[in-house]
C-alpha cells in the first residue's frame, strides 16, 4: 500500500464531553445534573469515584487549548453543560456559565481551530429528572429553550452544531440498563425517552434554524453498532436483524425517513411509545449532516431465552479485544457503506472512535501507546476506504482528546490522545497524539510506517 491521502479540507478534530472533563461540579452557578446525582449513589460507580473534579478542565482550560494546538487539531467538539446555563433546566440562566463556553470559542477560533458543539451530552439538569426527565414530554420544549438560549449566545461563532450524543445510548444504558444516569431500568421509559430525544431534536432544530445565521450546519450523533450474524444460517440472521433494529434503526428510519421500523414497533408490541400527530414529521428534519460513532460491532446469535429481543451478543476468540470491547477495523468500512446506501445523509462526520487499553508512564515520561496507534491506523484505513467508494465524509474526530471520566467506569478507562494524572492533573501527549498530530500534518499518512 501506498500512502493513504484525504481529501483536502479533511477536518481532523477531537471530541470531549462536558461532565467527562469539565469538574468544578457545583461552581459559578451550575446546578445539578443526573449525572452529579447518580455517581454519589453507593454502587454506580466503579471505587465511588465522581466527576466532582475530573480533569479540572474548567479551571485547565487555556493548557488544554495549548495542548490541541500542539497537535494541529482543526476542529473540536466539545459539549455544553445544560445545568451550567440553566441550573434548574429551565427558567433562569446562569450568564457565567455561558461565559464560560463564550471564553472557550473565541479562544478557539483564535488559534484556527474550529469550534463544533454539542448541546446534550447526557448532564440533564436534575431539577428536569425530577419532573420524569426525559420520560415525559414537557422535556421536549425544555429542551428546544435551551438550544435557543446557546444559540442566541454562541451562535454567531459556532459553524457545527449537534443536538444529541448517542441517543440510543441514553436510552437503553440510562432508562433500561440502569448503568448510567438516571440509572432505571424500565423498557417502557427507556422507549418513550428515545422517542422524546428524537422529537425533541427535530424541534431543537427547527428553533435552531431561526436563531442560527443561514451558513451554520446543524446534526445529530448516533452511536452505529454493525451487526452480524454468529452463524450463516437464517435464525442468526434474523438475530441480527433484531439487534441491528434496536441498536441502529430505531434512531435511523425516523430521522431519516420519518418512520420507525415496521418489525420494531412489532417486537415491542404494546410497550412501543405513543407517538402524537406531528412527531414524525418533526423528527424527521433535514441533517446537514450525520455524525458518527464507532467502536465496535456485534456478533448476534438467535437465543429465545432472551425477553423480547431474543438474540445474544457472540464474542469470536480469533478477535482482539480492548479493555471494553472487540477491535474491528472492518467494521468501520462497513458501518459508512451502509449508512450511506440505506439513508443517504449529505454529509457524514466520524465523531468519536477511539479506544482503552492499558498505557502507562514509561520512566522517561513518555506514553507509548503502541496498541492505540496501531487502532488509529487500522479504522483511519477503513475511514479512508470509505471515501474511496464516495461516502461524503467530511472529518474524523477521535474519542478523545485526554484520559477521562469514563461513566460508570470511573478512572480505570483511557481513552485520551493525551495522558492525564488524576492526582496532580498533569497532562503528557502519549505517542498516539504525536502520532495523530502527523496525519494532520500530512492529512494523511503511510500504513507501513
Ligand atoms: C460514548 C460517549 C463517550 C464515551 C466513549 C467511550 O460515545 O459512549 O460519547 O462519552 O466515553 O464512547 O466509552
Amino acid at each position: 500500500m501506498t500512502f493513504l491521502r484525504f481529501p483536502e479540507g479533511f477536518v481532523w478534530g477531537a471530541i470531549t464531553a462536558a461532565y467527562q472533563i469539565e469538574g468544578a461540579w457545583n461552581e459559578d452557578g451550575k446546578g445539578p445534573s443526573i449525572w452529579d446525582t447518580f455517581v454519589r449513589q453507593p454502587g454506580r460507580i466503579e471505587r465511588g469515584e465522581t466527576a466532582d473534579v475530573a480533569v479540572d478542565h474548567y479551571h485547565r482550560w487555556l493548557e488544554d487549548l495549548a495542548l490541541m494546538q500542539e497537535l494541529g487539531l482543526k476542529a473540536y467538539c466539545f459539549s455544553i453543560s445544560w445545568p451550567r446555563i440553566l441550573p434548574q433546566g429551565i427558567g433562569q440562566v446562569n450568564l457565567t456559565g455561558l461565559d464560560f463556553y463564550d471564553r472557550l470559542v473565541d479562544s478557539l477560533l483564535a488559534k484556527n481551530i474550529t469550534p463544533h458543539v454539542m448541546l446534550y451530552h447526557w448532564d440533564l439538569p436534575q431539577a428536569l429528572q425530577d419532573r420524569g426527565g426525559w420520560g415525559e414530554r414537557f422535556i421536549i420544549d425544555a429542551y428546544s429553550e435551551y438550544a435557543r438560549i446557546v444559540a442566541q449566545r454562541l451562535g454567531d461563532r459556532i459553524p457545527f452544531w449537534v443536538t444529541h450524543n448517542e441517543p440510543m445510548v441514553i436510552s437503553l444504558a440510562g432508562n433500561f440498563l440502569g448503568e448510567h444516569a438516571p440509572g432505571l431500568q424500565d423498557p417502557l421509559v427507556a422507549l418513550r425517552v428515545a422517542h422524546h430525544l428524537l422529537v425533541a431534536h427535530g424541534q431543537a432544530i427547527q428553533v435552531l434554524r431561526l436563531e442560527l445565521p443561514k451558513t451554520a450546519k446543524i446534526g445529530i450523533i448516533l452511536n452505529i453498532t454493525p451487526t452480524y450474524p454468529a452463524n450463516d444460517t437464517e435464525e442468526d440472521r434474523q438475530a441480527a436483524r433484531r439487534y441491528d433494529g434496536v441498536a441502529n434503526r430505531l434512531f435511523l428510519d425516523p430521522l431519516f425517513r420519518g418512520e420507525y421500523p415496521a418489525d420494531m414497533i412489532e417486537m415491542f408490541g404494546p410497550i412501543f411509545p405513543e407517538i402524537q400527530p406531528g412527531d414524525l414529521q418533526t423528527i424527521r428534519a433535514p441533517l446537514d449532516f450525520v455524525g458518527l460513532n464507532y467502536y465496535m460491532r456485534a456478533v448476534m446469535r438467535n437465543d429465545p431465552e432472551v425477553m423480547i429481543l431474543q438474540a445474544s451478543q457472540v464474542y469470536p476468540s480469533e478477535s482482539e479485544y480492548s479493555q471494553m470491547w472487540e477491535i474491528y477495523p472492518p467494521g468501520m468500512y462497513d458501518m459508512l457503506t451502509r449508512i450511506q446506501a440505506d439513508y443517504h445523509p449529505k454529509e457524514v462526520y466520524i465523531t468519536e472512535n477511539g479506544v482503552c487499553v492499558t498505557d502507562g508512564v514509561d520512566f522517561d515520561e513518555r506514553v507509548r501507546d503502541e496498541r492505540r496507534i496501531r487502532y488509529l491506523r487500522d479504522h483511519l484505513a477503513q475511514v479512508q476506504r470509505a471515501i474511496q467508494v464516495g461516502v461524503p465524509l467530511k472529518g474524523y474526530f477521535h474519542w478523545t482528546l485526554m484520559d477521562n471520566f469514563e461513566w460508570a467506569f470511573g478512572y480505570r478507562m483511557r481513552f485520551g490522545l493525551i495522558y492525564v494524572d488524576f492526582t496532580t492533573q498533569k497532562r503528557i501527549v502519549k505517542d498516539s497524539g504525536r502520532w495523530y498530530a502527523q496525519v494532520i500534518r500530512n492529512n494523511g499518512f503511510d500504513p507501513k510506517a
